[in-house]
């Protein structure tokens, strides 16, 4: 088990249904993970263990109000495994694919959007904050994760808590912030926290921009159970069972990375 927010060889394995790491491989693609606690450990202590106060100017000692919070700090960090990879000759620069899940789906979507480097991006059941779109407050509402979780987002983030059709954006924007690179948003049909369908409408809403470059037309109605979208540049599936990583997504994630990304 993890503890104190620390990897530890206790842990080795544990998730290990969720890495397929010989279909992986033998599909022509490797894999490289970071423990995202390592970057910024996943609780409240008003950013004092994590790489926030690297950036701190002179008598700061909290990011401002419009500054990042743990999960901006953990894409962060996937851009500094970044930095490292395209470095590496064994690595072809262009093809390197982000993914994370739940949370860190969020993350890897963030990632995406901040840092062009990264050539597809995968979102695993990654809802509020992620792929879901906020204003349906279905599921998870922002209301409830700023409450929750209230060291994710940015503290302005938290003021629209109750009123949140003031919100001047909406998830779809940060799918089309990736625009025209391939990204696959993916649901669990149990995870109703998530909110699938708000996932599925963030990606229908994107397509609008994804249209300026290449003609991307997703259905208005989310596909059948089980049936991937992968034609487009927004790829998107919603699995039969509930909030987790399995096979099936990561075959998923690799044809569709065989079809978007360019050798
Ligand atoms: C839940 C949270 C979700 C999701 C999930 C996870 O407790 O409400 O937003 O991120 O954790 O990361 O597993």
């Amino acid at each position: 088990m993890v503890r104190n927010n620390q990897a530890n060889e206790r842990s080795r394995g544990m998730s290990a249904s969720r890495w397929p790491v010989k279909m992986i491989l033998e599909r022509g693609y490797g894999l490289a993970t970071i423990y995202y606690g390592d970057i910024d450990p996943d609780y409240d202590d008003s950013f004092q263990n994590g790489v926030h106060p690297l950036f701190y100017g002179p008598g700061q000692n909290m990011p401002e109000d419009d500054e990042w919070g743990s999960i901006a700090a953990w894409a962060w960090g996937l851009s500094r495994a970044m930095d490292y990879l395209v470095s590496w000759e064994a690595i072809d620069p262009s093809r390197v694919v982000v993914i994370g899940h739940s949370r860190l789906g969020k993350t890897s979507l963030w990632a995406g959007a901040s840092d062009e480097r990264f050539a597809m991006i995968v979102s695993n059941n990654s809802g509020c904050g992620g792929a879901a779109l906020s204003r349906r407050e279905f599921g998870e509402t922002v209301a409830r994760i700023n409450t929750s979780f209230p060291h994710w987002f940015c503290r302005n983030f938290h003021d629209y808590n109750t009123r949140v059709s003031d919100l001047p954006v909406d998830q779809h924007m940060l799918i089309a912030l990736m625009a025209p690179r391939p990204v696959y948003i993916a649901s669990a049909a149990e995870d109703q926290w998530a909110d699938p369908r708000g996932e599925y409408l963030s990606g229908f809403h994107a397509a609008r921009v994804y249209n300026l470059y290449n003609p991307t037309i997703l259905d208005f109605e989310s596909p059948e159970i089980n049936t991937p979208v992968n034609d487009t540049r927004i790829g998107y599936h919603v699995r039969s069972g509930g909030h987790n990583v399995t096979k099936f997504d990561w075959q998923q994630y690799l044809d569709f990375a065989d079809r978007h990304l360019v050798k």
